[in-house]
């Protein structure tokens, strides 16, 4: 039996094949389910359903759509109550968006923050369709007082979690590719991606991006929800790494920003000398407009070149890119790609740190070794687990699994808020077991 790391390496540097790979999706946590897409996903320009990376705070809801109807209300003029019959005969419009998590790249941030720790692939790119936001507002009748649009999902949270609850400010509710979505890649939404409803704000992060819609209510004044106010929070100013940051200095997560993600060859692989070979990958960007090139170094940054970007120009869309090269020198190669937008942006060298590991977008880099044998792979052994203390089944994992915590890279201290935290949403942790608790989950690194 192969490890899965040494299959996907041996694959991706060509040794397996010509069949299609199977695709496995990376479990961050099973429950709830957190899902990511491996970085073969970056070779299709729609993410199939089953590639496409889930992100759920909580399990997903069961929904009758024979019960189900969608409110619309707050300063409207006619506050409606819709079923999906209703909403199938409106007008619809689609769009073929990226949808990421903000969270996403979070595992490459130093020091470590707490979070599901996502390598490149919670995001995908997928074909929307549902109604037009801004047709149902204006159905509604909006009235002049509007300032933000209030979502809610027919999740229900676990112990005294807030509800999931978040809201975008009109001037986004009312771009025309911002959907309440019935669609995905042409078939009925999934239920781990929102069915019946979700919200598809495009070129936004993913927490803007409500499942399960139930209730849209126009708001005249700032919602204040813990999901607003203390979480999908990005520092102002750039921040010095580590440090705690006052709420008021930071600002809700919006737009995404330019970015890519080298599929092939991956991270470690061997390459053969003489062997021409093609580097490919993803690029996409968010509000500031779409992505107008990609430019790739195979030589640690010293020369660039531009790679070719396949498919049409797309406003939200990701654009696969890919550039030819032929090793000719044996040994150690960074490889680096750097996209930019129609604005201007391009990715930057280094991150600015951020104390919850938002919109990760340096310039991505893998690193491989060309020689005459590729068989080069190398794989990393992560160490055995310390075991738990009693504990810890009763006291943590009554809410989720393990996966949840196991995969953090926490100090003691980051530990001790996180506990607070946790106890804050319903987790009971005596004086007594607080210490064996620390003494372990500080301990443990994936
Ligand atoms: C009352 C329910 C509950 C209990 C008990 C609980 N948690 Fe959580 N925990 C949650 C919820 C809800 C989340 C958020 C899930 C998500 O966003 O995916 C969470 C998330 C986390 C995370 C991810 C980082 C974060 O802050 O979102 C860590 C780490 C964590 N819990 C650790 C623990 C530990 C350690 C314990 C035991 C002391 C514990 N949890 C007990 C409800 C609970
Ligand atoms: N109701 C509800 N909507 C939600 C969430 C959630 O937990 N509950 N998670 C959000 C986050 S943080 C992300 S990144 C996206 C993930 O969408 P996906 O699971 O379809 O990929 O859904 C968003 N919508
Ligand atoms: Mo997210």
């Amino acid at each position: 039996m192969l490890s899965r790391r040494t299959f996907l390496a041996m694959a991706a540097a060509g040794l397996i094949g010509p069949q299609k790979r199977p695709v496995e999706m990376v479990v961050r946590s099973t429950r709830p389910e957190d899902l990511e897409m491996p970085l073969s996903g970056f070779d299709d320009y729609i993410t199939p359903v089953e590639h496409f990376f889930v992100r759920t705070h909580v399990p997903v809801p069961k929904v009758d759509l024979a019960q189900w109807r969608l409110t619309v209300d707050g300063d409207v003029s006619t506050p409606l109550t819709l079923s999906m019959d209703d909403l199938r005969k409106m007008p619809s419009g689609e769009v073929v968006s990226v949808l990421e998590c903000a969270g996403n790249g979070r595992q490459n941030y130093n020091p470590p923050v707490p979070g599901v720790q996502w390598a490149n692939g919670a995001v995908g790119n997928g074909r929307w369709r549902g109604v037009r936001l801004a047709d149902l507002l204006r159905r509604a009748g909006l009235k002049s007082g509007g300032m933000e649009i209030l979502f809610d999902g027919a999740d229900t949270p676990p112990g005294t979690m807030p509800d999931f609850q978040r809201t975008i400010p009109l001037k986004k509710a009312l771009h025309s590719a911002t959907l309440l979505a019935y669609e995905m890649n042409g078939e009925a939404l999934p239920a781990k991606h929102g069915f019946p409803l979700r919200a598809v704000v495009p070129g936004w992060a993913g927490d803007s991006w409500m499942k399960w819609v139930t209730s849209v209510r126009v708001m005249n004044e700032e919602f204040k929800g813990y999901w607003m106010k203390s979480a999908y929070l990005h520092p102002g100013n750039a921040v010095a790494p580590g440090t705690l940051v006052a709420p008021e200095a930071m600002r809700p997560v919006t737009s995404l920003r330019v970015k890519n993600v080298i599929s092939f060859p991956a991270d470690g692989a061997g390459v053969e000398i003489g062997k021409r070979i093609l580097v490919r990958g993803a690029a996409w960007s968010g509000d500031k407009g779409p992505v107008t090139a990609v430019d790739v170094s195979v030589d640690h940054g010293r020369t660039w070149g531009s790679a070719s970007l396949t498919g049409k120009p797309s406003q939200f869309g990701w654009r696969l890119w890919e550039f030819p090269w032929t090793p000719s020198i044996e040994g150690h190669h960074a490889l680096f790609a750097r996209a930019r937008d129609a604005s201007g942006d391009v990715q930057p060298l280094a991150q600015e740190w951020n104390p919850s590991g938002y919109l990760w977008n340096v310039v991505a880099r893998v690193e491989v070794d060309a020689g005459t044998n590729p068989n080069l792979a190398s794989s990393i052994d992560r160490g055995s687990p310390v075991a738990p203390p009693s504990n810890f089944r009763a006291t943590c994992l009554a809410c989720h699994d393990d996966g949840l915590i196991l995969q953090q890279r926490l100090t003691r201290a980051q530990w001790d808020r996180e506990l607070n935290k946790m106890m804050q949403w319903g987790a009971r942790v005596t004086p007594e077991d607080r210490g064996t608790l620390l003494d372990y989950l500080e301990k443990f690194r994936p």
